[in-house]
């Protein structure tokens, strides 16, 4: 049975946290290894649409969606019923035991939603540096070369292989290596910290000459990037620079791996952030919103690539878990029925508005950038570019206070970003960004 329907609306009824939250946050001192962090103690006890309520009954504005996965909203019904129905089927089999439909459905969409309209096949894992990892062993395996490109600012997951392709140290690598080998690094396109006026041909033209020199073409199996880098800082590369990343891969039978595991399924206003500027990436990885909550991870390829690994050499006991399988199905069918990749576009255009107007008024705020639904700002010590991460922790947990969930990001933690679900509505997203305006005042 659904839950009964929860308003949407913000209402805060303790102190944040409230005494129950607190109660919770001292046995899981006791009880959780502090190598798992939160944001910000609320514990939750249910949630919808755009709202999450606490275990002492405080409704919070998920700004957040999880780190862009319930892009669909908490609990959509279509998700819901799709869950419910399915587990109470068959919750597992192992895809490589014994098949099910919604498996071969789910690679069906991805095929046909992904950018190019090339013949494609998929694989399904359950988490997004799952995903990363068999998109590399994929085009190691059938480039035969080892040499993965990764960008500076770069988030790929905590796993061995991923760890090395992520950028920063702390939290994510410090003391945990060492770490897999023939992974380089070159430059990203930053339009905030590059030289002024570079455009996104010399930013390419900058990481090409890196790629060669470092690595050298004919060791070169994959580029590996984030269209928009999510945790890195949300950094948007200068128009022009994915094309010419793209085009120097296909000259040099380098594969390009886009992990759109953040900025896939509606997020930033196109269903993939590759289909902005056109470009078509040989593999390309997918997870969070793709399954509308349920751990659903996937890399989708060009079928003469993915038709080259031998039998069997992909897989794992839960991947495409069939309960995540329905899950993606009910999440793609909602965001195809109620558009929203248009209502990314129409909620980017929203607070673009409104943190342009917070940007005149506060020198504190450097930039104002992002795709559709996923906006941030940079926060700098006014009057330069030297990063203030204190400010985005002050803003961040001023929001929480009050009862809207933020993230911060960034190689530096100076920003701040925004990441609502796509179902989100206007006068609760209106609400969200007045408190943050609000924090931004306070706190700035
Ligand atoms: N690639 C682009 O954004 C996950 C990480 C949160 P998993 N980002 C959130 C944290 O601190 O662990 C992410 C991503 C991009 C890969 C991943 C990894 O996805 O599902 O967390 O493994």
């Amino acid at each position: 049975m659904n839950a009964p329907r929860i308003s949407q609306t913000r209402r805060i009824v303790t102190d944040l946290p409230g005494p129950k939250s607190k109660a919770l946050d001292a046995r899981r001192t006791a009880a959780v290894a502090p190598g798992v962090s939160s944001v910000f103690p609320l514990y939750i006890d249910r949630a919808e649409g755009a709202i999450l309520v606490d275990v002492d009954g405080n409704s919070l504005i998920d700004l957040g969606s999880g780190i862009a996965v319930v892009s669909v909203g908490h609990a959509a019904p279509t998700v819901v019923d799709a869950v419910q129905e399915q587990i109470a089927r068959f919750a597992h089999t192992c895809f490589m035991v014994s098949p099910y439909e919604a498996y071969v459905t789910v690679c069906e969409e991805l095929n046909a939603r992904t950018p190019g309209d090339h013949e494609k096949r998929s694989a399904l894992f359950n988490s997004g540096a799952e995903a990363v990892e068999n998109a590399v062993k994929i085009a190691r395996h059938v480039t035969g070369r080892d040499g993965v490109i990764a960008f500076d600012h770069a988030y790929h997951g905590r796993t061995n292989l991923t760890m090395a392709l992520t950028a920063k140290n702390m939290p994510y690598r410090h003391r945990f290596g060492p770490f897999a080998p023939e992974v380089y690094r070159v430059a990203m396109s930053y339009p905030f910290r590059d030289p002024e006026g570079m455009t996104g041909a010399e930013a390419a033209a900058r990481s090409i000459e890196q790629m060669e020199r470092q690595v050298g073409v004919e060791n070169a199996g994959c580029v590996l990037i984030e269209p928009i880098q999510g945790e890195g800082g949300f950094i948007d590369p200068a128009p022009g620079f994915l094309p010419a990343i793209a085009e120097w891969c296909t000259a040099n039978g380098v594969l390009l791996i886009a992990d759109e595991i953040q900025t896939g399924f509606c997020r930033t206003g196109d269903w993939f952030a590759c289909d902005h500027e056109g470009v078509v990436p040989d593999l390309i990885t997918t997870a969070k919103a793709l399954a509308g909550g349920m751990p659903l991870a996937a890399v989708t390829g060009r079928a003469e690539l993915m038709d080259e690994v031998h039998v069997g050499g992909l897989g794992g006991t839960y991947g495409g878990n069939p309960v995540s399988c329905v899950a993606a199905l009910a999440a793609i069918g909602t965001m195809v029925d109620q558009d929203l990749a248009g209502a990314a576009t129409k909620i980017g255009a929203t607070i673009a508005e409104r943190l342009t107007a917070l940007r005149g008024s506060h020198r504190g705020i450097g930039d104002v950038r992002g795709r559709g639904a996923m906006m941030a700002m940079e926060l700098v010590r006014p009057g330069t570019k030297d990063p203030d991460p204190d400010a985005a922790k002050r803003i961040v947990a001023a929001c929480h206070r009050a009862g809207v969930i933020t993230l911060s990001c960034g190689s530096f933690g100076n920003v701040l970003r925004l990441l609502p679900p796509l179902v989100i509505e206007p006068q609760l997203l209106d609400d969200g960004l007045g408190i943050l305006a609000d924090a931004v005042t306070a706190e700035l």
